[in-house]
């Protein structure tokens, strides 16, 4: 009688389409079938052989995954033909390898970007075809991704006529990896890089995650530590770059390194690294002969210099466009890149927020055309909100391209569920005012307001050896935001969410509905019991795992909590208006008039603009203090709610995965009650008032949880 229950159990579950595990490794190429009968039935008709041309390494590849995707989705072999013989045909080519995409050839494709492809309907010889045609063999790749995901997602595709093209051009992966596969500010396992065993051990992972980068349209990825290390640049581990670019090559994506300044000294035996030294110079030039002679499609280099201890031209009295320029002119006989970063904090400044506007706004129109300026989005370092890096409005004769954070480093690391997109989208929105209003940050990241080319958009890694890839299986949507919003960042987060959610776990509506409102509130959650009201840096020191807004041992004065927070008995924030260090003033007026005002200022950057006392009235109408334990218990509040959220989720998700998250969830409403009350006993010290009796009182004192410690917290 059980043994029946049992099998009826697995029957039920079977044909509701709940597998019992799936440890999310697929990402969001499930490819599982489709339930719904009456969409599976109408997709039946509408695909049912492929027509597709051309026989390069990319075409076989876009064959391959429309083949398994096909039989997954529908449980169907789809059949390969070479002629127009029924209904259902999706024809897929360029333009120039099939006659039938000749005929249509649409214009708008011809003035898109080489990666860009267009998807129609429409009857041909009174047959019912889908059209994907790609201005290159990348956009037809692209287009079959693309495709796939609007079948994946349920769309109609009775009448298409789809034309897209990628914003940027560079949208890149940055992993801060090592040679030793530890991953700097990584939570999800070790580097998938296996330098020991390559270049002759392919692993199936490099394949997947290509396919994963190419299905989001993510074409470069800069596989090193920013922290670099010259090793990479000597010939044997070139062998194993080149080894990773042969697999990614037929997915559109390019390898890139980072070069650490010092490599002529440190491998190439030289005295100097000085930029402006011709033997260095030449030395440059024969290390990137030998990378082309071997990857024909290197990317370039990103490069962190002056920064942290990483050497630089500064070293040799040289500025940082002397040095990227040596870089730019090896790179650019064989159209290499150089991405050089913008994230410097030497101690010259009198506010760290203002030092990259200080050393690079100098040197606005100095870099050669192939050098483009990697900003961080805030001026700070990642924070869970931050307002945009004054640079995006400052720099209109260097292009500028977008960092972005994947890896969650001061968003709760490997335990937190935060949805990125919002914060992304936030920053993309921000007006710059560099060429009067609607200069927004995307335009200016994209090259519209400067008339640039050269664009690119990247985001730190979150990919590790863990089985799902990120750890969180959540931060996978992050992975994924970033890919679409470097191809179009007029992308909502709602939509990335709900297709990632559909394709990553499941169609239903109901579950669809209640986990998309959890990502999308997430990032929102987060910032409320960590950083409300424009607070920022009050992470640990070191390992940035939980707070520590006491924080003052640290020789340098912007590496302790207390330098951002300046919380003391007459209010809390730092004064970046013109009574305090002024950084306001490298906004452009139209940007900065909205902060500098502390009664018109919003919430959410007070505390970056402006020391207030406790007693401030907030628009709300509460004071300072109230509305600070106000957004710390909102913030404990809306986890609780989520973790309740998605409990109610179970019949929706498999076993696996349902289990992670709730137990994640519970790791995360502690830590956020553990946020919450460490950071309003501390602050109270100060404010000296009561956290109101409507809220849940601290149940530790201050002292346990100074005395918390987590010398081995991941990542550091
Ligand atoms: C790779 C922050 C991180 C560092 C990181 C640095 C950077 O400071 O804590 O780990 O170094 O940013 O972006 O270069």
């Amino acid at each position: 009688m059980l043994i029946k229950k049992q099998l009826l159990l697995f029957f039920l579950l079977a044909i509701s389409g709940i597998a019992f595990a799936d440890n999310g490794y697929r990402l969001w190429l499930r490819y599982d079938r489709i339930n719904n009968q009456q969409v599976a039935g109408k997709y039946n008709k509408q695909i049912q052989q492929l027509y597709i041309s051309g026989n390069s390494a990319t075409i076989q590849k876009a064959k391959q995954e429309f083949t398994n995707a096909i039989q997954g989705l529908l449980g169907k072999k789809i059949s390969i033909v070479n002629k127009l013989t029924t209904d259902g045909t999706v024809i897929a080519g360029t333009v120039a390898s099939n006659k039938i995409l000749g005929a249509l050839d649409p214009k708008e494709l011809k003035n898109a970007s080489d990666e860009a492809f267009y998807i129609t309907t429409m009857q041909i010889n009174n047959r019912s075809c889908i059209l994907i045609c790609g201005n290159s063999d990348i956009g037809v790749l692209y287009g079959i991704f693309h495709f796939l995901r609007l079948v994946n997602t349920g769309q109609d595709i009775t009448k298409l006529d789809i034309l897209s093209s990628p914003k940027i051009k560079y949208r890149l992966l940055n992993h801060w990896d090592n040679l030793n596969r530890t991953v700097e500010r990584g939570y999800a396992g070790a580097s998938i890089w296996d330098w020991h065993k390559l270049p002759d051990y392919i692993d199936q992972r490099y394949i997947d995650y290509a396919r994963a980068n190419a299905s989001i349209g993510i074409n470069g990825t800069v596989l090193t530590n920013v922290n670099a290390n010259a090793t990479i640049l000597t010939r044997p581990y070139l062998d194993k770059v080149a080894a990773l670019a042969n697999v990614f090559r037929p997915y559109g994506i390019r390898v890139f390194l980072t070069a650490r300044f010092s490599a002529p000294i440190e491998i190439g035996g030289l005295k100097t690294a000085d930029p402006l030294d011709a033997a260095v110079q030449d030395w440059w030039k024969q290390k990137i002969k030998e990378i082309y002679s071997l990857i024909p499609d290197f990317g370039g280099f990103l490069i962190k210099a002056n920064s942290e201890g990483q050497p630089g031209p500064q070293d040799y009295k040289r500025n940082h466009a002397q040095g990227a320029n040596m870089f730019a002119d090896a790179l650019a006989p064989y159209q290499g890149i150089v991405l050089w970063r913008a994230f410097v904090y030497s101690q010259q400044s009198n506010d760290r927020f203002k030092q990259a506007y200080e050393e690079f706004k100098p040197l606005d129109g100095q870099f050669k055309p192939n050098v483009i300026l990697q900003v961080k989005n805030g001026p700070i370092d990642f924070q869970p909100r931050e307002p945009f890096s004054p640079l995006f409005g400052a720099m209109p004769h260097t292009p500028l391209a977008m960092e972005f954070q994947l890896t969650q480093e001061y968003l709760g690391q490997g335990t937190h569920l935060v949805f990125e997109a919002p914060l992304f989208k936030e920053a993309l929105n921000a007006d710059t005012y560099e060429k009067g209003k609607g200069s927004t940050v995307a335009k200016i990241v994209d090259g519209t307001v400067d008339n640039f080319s050269l664009t690119a958009m990247a985001g730190v890694s979150n990919i590790g050896s863990d089985i799902n890839w990120t750890s969180h299986p959540f931060a996978q949507a992050n992975w994924y935001a970033l890919g679409r919003l470097a191809w179009d960042h007029n992308l909502s987060s709602d939509q990335i969410a709900e297709e990632w959610l559909e394709q990553t776990f499941s169609n239903d509506r109901s579950f669809v509905a209640v986990s998309k409102s959890i990502m999308l509130r997430s990032r929102e959650t987060l910032v409320n019991y960590m950083t409300p009201l424009g607070l920022a840096h009050i992470m640990y020191n070191g390992h940035h795992y939980g707070p520590m807004p006491w924080g003052n041992t640290l020789g340098r004065p912007d590496w302790n909590p207390v330098y951002y927070h300046k919380a003391d008995s007459a209010g809390i924030g730092f004064n970046r208006t013109v009574t305090g260090t002024n950084a306001l003033e490298e906004y452009q007026q139209g940007a900065s008039s909205s902060w500098a005002d502390s009664n018109k200022c919003a919430d959410e950057y007070l505390l970056w603009f402006h020391h207030v006392s406790w007693n401030h009235r907030m628009h709300s109408g509460k004071t300072l203090w109230n509305e600070l334990c106000f957004r710390y218990n909102a913030g404990v509040d809306s986890i609780r709610k989520i973790q309740q959220q998605w409990n109610s989720l179970e019949r929706f998700v498999d076993a696996e995965r349902f289990i992670q998250v709730k137990q994640l969830l519970n790791i995360q409403v502690k830590e956020a009650v553990w946020w919450r009350n460490a950071c309003l006993l501390y602050f109270q010290t100060f404010s000296k008032m009561p956290i109101p009796s409507v809220y849940e009182q601290p149940d530790k004192t201050l002292e346990y949880y100074k005395s918390l410690r987590f010398p081995y917290a991941p990542g550091n």
